[in-house]
C-alpha cells in the first residue's frame, strides 16, 4: 500500500446508536471507494468491519474495527465504532485518535442515548463533528422531524447541507452545490448530478442561504465577502464550512442510505475536500513535555489506542502516529515503562485483512502486531523525546458483578485471563475487596460482562461465574457512650491484667471532653477500607502507663474494627478517648492491653446506638421523555430520593441518590424499562444509615451466613 502524508490523510470515526447503519455505512464507503467489490451485509454477517463470530452471531458491532480506503488520492482511515452502551469504551479510544466524528443517525429513531454518550466524547475532546442521517430508504423516514430534533438536542449548528428529495427516493438536493444528486441502481454509487427540479428550487434556495449564512456568521473576511457579492461561491463555502469544522462552530448535516448506496459517495468526496486533515489539527495535547505536532520531519511518537488478541495472528496494537515518521524495526521507547520496543510490520487494516505498509507518517492510523510490553494509552517515542499523548479517558464501570473461577484451584488462571482481557479493554475493571473477600468485575453492561466471560475462557481456558456482589456496608455509633473492661487471667507462672475504660462517639469534628475527661495526647488510624479512628489519650494520674500501652491498645481496637459488632462489617468513622483503666506491676503487658482493648470496644459499640452504613451513590438516568414517568416510578422502589429532572433536547436526565444494594442490575433494568434507549451513571456519593427494616435483614443475614460458616 501507498505511503501518504498528513496533508493527504482523513481519519474518520462513525459514531451513534446502535443499529443506525455505522458497519453499513462503512461497507458501502469501501465499496463506492473500490476496496472491497462486493458489498456484504450486517444480516449475512459478512461485512468487512464486523467480521468477529461474536458480532455475525448478535448481526451488530461489538468491537471497533479499522478500516480504509483510497479515494481521490486520499487515504481515508474510518473506525467503525459499536453503538451498543456496553461498548461505549471502543467509542473512547476511537474518538482519541480520529479527527472528524460522523455521527450516523437513524432516521426514524432520531437523536438516542447512543447519540448522547459519543457526543459528550466528541464534544470534550474538541472533535470537528458532523451528521449523517441514515436509512432514508425507509418508508417512515422523516427527514424535516429529525433536523428539528437534532438542531434542538445540539444547536442551530447543526447545518444542513442536503435534503432527499421525497422520503425513500434515490434523490438528494446538495445546497452547497446547488445540485440534484441521484443515485441509480445501475450506477454503483456513483452520482448523476443534474438541475434542482422546479419543485425544490424554493427549499434549496432557502438552505442554500441559510448554509451561507451560517458560514459568514462564523468568518469575518466570508461575511465581508457575503456583503460585497450577496454570495459565496462553492470554494469559499468549502472554506467556510472546513474552518467552522474545524472550530466546532457548525455541524454539515448529510443524508444517505447506507444499504442502498445512495449519497455515500457524495459523502466521501465531502470527507476528503472539506473534512480537516490530521495536518491541521491542534498539536497532540500531552500530559507530559510539549503538544505534538505532525511533522513527518520530526522525532517518531505514536501512542497506543486499542490492543486486541487475533487468532492466528497474535496481539494487535492499534495506533496512531502523532509526530515524525515510523518504519518497521525502528526502535522507539515506551514512555510509560522506559523499556525498549522494536516495531515489527506495519500495517493498514481493513477488518481482518491487513495491507504491509512501508512507512507511516504524523497522522496516519495503523496496527501492528508482538510489541514486547506495551499496553492502550502507552506513547512510544524517539529516546531523548519528553512527549506523553494525553491517555483516553474509559467510562467508569455501570454494572459490577461478583466473580469467581467455576472451578476450585483456577483462581491463578482467573487471575491471568482478567489480567489478559483488561489489557484488551480499560473500560473493564477488576476490583478486589479483602475485607469482603469478593472480587468484582465492573464493566458497562449485562452483555459486556457476558462478552468478557466468553473471551477468558477462550483465551486462558477458565470458566468463570457471576454472582451478586457483597455490599461494603459500614458499621459505627450514633452517640456517645462509655465501658470498662477488666481482662485478668491467672495460669500457673505469670498472668495476665489490663484494666480500661473507653468512650466511644461518632468522629464529627473536634473532641468537646466533659469535665471529667482531660485530653493529654491524641493519635489517628487511617484502616484499610477507607475510615479514620481517632485515638485519645485522656489517662491522668499514670493509671495507665500509656507510653507503654497506648499502641497496644489502638492496635487492639483496629482488629476489633475490622469486624463490627452488629453484622461483622468493618467499623466507620469513630472517636475512642481512653480516660481510665489500671495496669498491674508484674502481669500488665502489650498482649493483655490489646486484648482488653478488644473486647472493651466490641461492649462500648453497643451501647452507643450502633448502626449499619450503606453506601449511597449519585444516580443519573437518561432517557427519551416519554420514559420518564416509568423511571422514576422505578426509582421510587429502590429507596431512591429523587434530587431533579432536567431537560436534554429530546432527552432527560433524571438525578436521584440511590443505594448501593438496590442498584443490582440497574443497567439491565433501565435498558428493559426503556426498549434499550436510557443510560445511567451511578458513582459512589457518601455513606447514610440505614433504614431500621432493612438492617434488620442484613443482620439476619449475616447470622445465617456465620451460622452455616460454623457448621461446615
Ligand atoms: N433500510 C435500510 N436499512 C439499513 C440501512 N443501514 C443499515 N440498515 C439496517 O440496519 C441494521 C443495523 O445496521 P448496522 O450497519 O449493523 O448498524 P450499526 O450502526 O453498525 O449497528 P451497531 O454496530 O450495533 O451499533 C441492519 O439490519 C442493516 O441492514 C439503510 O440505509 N437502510
Ligand atoms: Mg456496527
Amino acid at each position: 500500500m501507498n505511503v501518504f502524508d498528513a496533508g493527504h490523510i482523513r481519519n474518520v470515526v462513525l459514531v451513534g446508536h446502535q443499529g443506525s447503519g455505522k458497519t453499513s455505512l462503512a461497507e458501502t464507503m469501501l465499496f463506492v471507494s473500490g476496496t472491497i467489490h462486493r458489498m456484504g451485509s450486517v444480516n449475512e454477517g459478512n461485512t468487512v468491519s464486523d467480521y468477529h463470530a461474536s458480532e455475525k452471531e448478535r448481526q451488530m458491532s461489538i468491537f471497533s474495527s479499522l478500516l480504509h480506503a483510497e479515494w481521490d488520492n486520499h487515504k481515508i482511515n474510518i473506525i467503525d465504532t459499536p453503538g451498543y452502551p456496553d461498548f461505549v469504551g471502543e467509542v473512547a479510544g476511537a474518538m482519541k485518535v480520529a479527527d472528524t466524528a460522523i455521527f450516523v443517525m437513524n432516521a426514524i429513531e432520531g437523536v438516542e442515548v447512543g447519540t448522547e454518550l459519543a457526543w459528550t466524547y466528541a464534544a470534550s475532546s474538541g472533535k470537528p463533528s458532523m451528521f449523517v442521517i441514515n436509512q432514508l430508504d425507509r418508508p417512515q423516514a422523516d427527514f424535516n422531524r429529525l433536523v428539528g430534533q437534532i438542531q434542538e438536542r445540539f444547536g442551530r449548528s447543526a447545518t444542513v447541507v442536503q435534503f432527499p428529495t421525497v422520503e425513500g427516493s434515490r434523490s438528494i438536493i446538495d445546497v452547497l452545490l446547488m445540485k440534484q444528486l441521484s443515485f441509480p441502481v445501475d450506477q454503483k454509487g456513483k452520482a448523476v448530478v443534474s438541475d434542482i427540479p422546479a419543485d425544490f428550487q424554493e427549499q434549496a434556495e432557502t438552505l442554500h442561504n441559510a448554509l451561507i449564512e451560517d458560514i459568514a456568521e462564523n468568518d469575518e473576511a466570508l461575511m465581508e465577502l457575503y456583503f460585497d457579492k450577496g454570495e459565496l461561491d462553492e470554494d469559499e463555502m468549502r472554506q467556510g464550512l472546513h474552518t467552522a469544522m474545524l472550530n466546532r462552530q457548525l455541524f454539515p448535516l448529510f443524508c444517505a442510505s447506507g444499504t442502498e448506496n445512495v449519497g455515500v459517495s457524495r459523502l466521501m468526496s465531502f470527507i476528503d475536500n472539506v473534512c480537516p486533515s490530521p495536518a491541521e489539527m491542534p498539536p497532540a495535547a500531552t500530559s507530559e513535555g510539549d503538544p505534538v505536532k505532525a511533522a513527518p520531519a520530526g522525532p517518531p511518537v505514536m501512542f497506543i489506542y486499542r490492543t486486541m488478541a487475533e487468532q492466528h495472528v497474535g496481539d494487535y496494537s492499534f495506533f496512531r502516529v502523532y509526530g515524525g515518521t515510523i518504519e518497521a524495526g525502528m526502535d522507539l521507547e515506551n514512555a510509560q515503562t522506559g523499556s525498549g520496543e522494536r516495531l515489527g510490520q506495519l500495517y493498514a487494516l481493513n477488518g481482518r485483512e491487513r495491507d504491509t505498509v512501508a512507512k507511516m507518517v504524523a497522522g496516519d492510523i495503523g496496527a501492528l502486531v508482538k510489541l514486547r510490553n506495551t499496553h492502550t494509552n502507552n506513547t512510544l517515542r524517539k529516546k531523548g523525546v519528553k512527549a506523553v499523548i494525553e491517555p483516553i479517558v474509559f467510562p467508569e464501570p455501570r454494572y459490577r458483578m461478583a466473580i469467581r473461577a467455576t472451578h476450585e484451584g483456577e483462581e491463578e488462571k482467573m487471575a491471568q485471563g482478567l489480567h489478559q482481557i483488561i489489557e484488551e479493554d480499560p473500560s473493564l475493571q477488576v476490583v478486589h475487596d479483602p475485607h469482603l473477600s469478593q472480587i468484582t468485575l465492573g464493566g458497562q453492561g449485562e452483555l459486556h460482562l457476558r462478552i468478557a466471560q466468553f473471551r477468558i475462557k477462550s483465551k486462558a481456558n477458565v470458566e468463570i461465574e457471576f454472582s451478586r456482589p457483597r455490599v461494603a456496608y459500614r458499621e459505627t455509633v450514633q452517640s456517645r457512650a462509655r465501658a470498662s473492661y477488666r481482662h485478668k487471667k491467672q495460669t500457673g507462672g505469670a498472668g495476665q491484667f489490663a484494666d480500661i475504660s473507653m468512650l466511644i462517639e461518632p468522629l464529627d469534628g473536634e473532641f468537646v471532653p466533659s469535665p471529667d475527661i482531660k485530653v493529654r495526647g491524641k493519635a489517628e488510624a487511617k484502616t484499610g477500607w477507607g475510615s479514620t479512628i481517632e485515638f485519645i489519650d485522656g489517662i491522668v494520674g499514670g493509671v495507665i502507663d500509656m507510653r507503654r500501652f497506648f499502641g497496644a491498645i489502638q492496635k487492639g481496637v483496629l482488629e476489633a474494627s475490622q469486624k463490627g459488632p452488629i453484622a461483622g462489617y468493618p467499623v466507620g468513622d469513630v472517636r475512642v478517648v481512653i480516660f481510665d483503666g489500671g495496669m498491674h506491676a508484674v502481669d500488665s503487658n502489650e498482649n493483655a492491653f490489646r486484648t482488653a482493648a478488644r473486647k472493651c470496644f466490641h461492649n462500648v459499640f453497643g451501647e452507643a446506638r450502633p448502626v449499619i452504613l450503606e453506601p449511597i451513590h449519585d444516580v443519573e438516568v437518561i432517557v427519551p421523555d416519554t420514559y420518564t414517568g416509568e423511571v422514576i416510578g422505578d426509582m421510587n422502589t429502590r429507596r431512591a430520593r429523587i434530587q431533579g429532572i432536567e431537560t436534554e433536547g429530546v432527552l432527560q436526565k433524571i438525578k436521584a441518590q440511590v443505594p448501593e444494594a438496590e442498584l443490582y442490575r440497574y443497567s439491565t433494568s433501565v435498558r428493559s424499562m426503556t426498549q434499550g434507549r436510557g443510560i445511567h451513571t451511578s458513582t459512589f456519593s457518601h455513606y447514610e444509615a440505614m433504614p431500621r427494616n432493612v438492617q434488620a435483614q442484613i443482620v439476619a443475614e449475616a447470622a445465617e451466613a456465620k451460622k452455616a460458616l460454623e457448621e461446615a
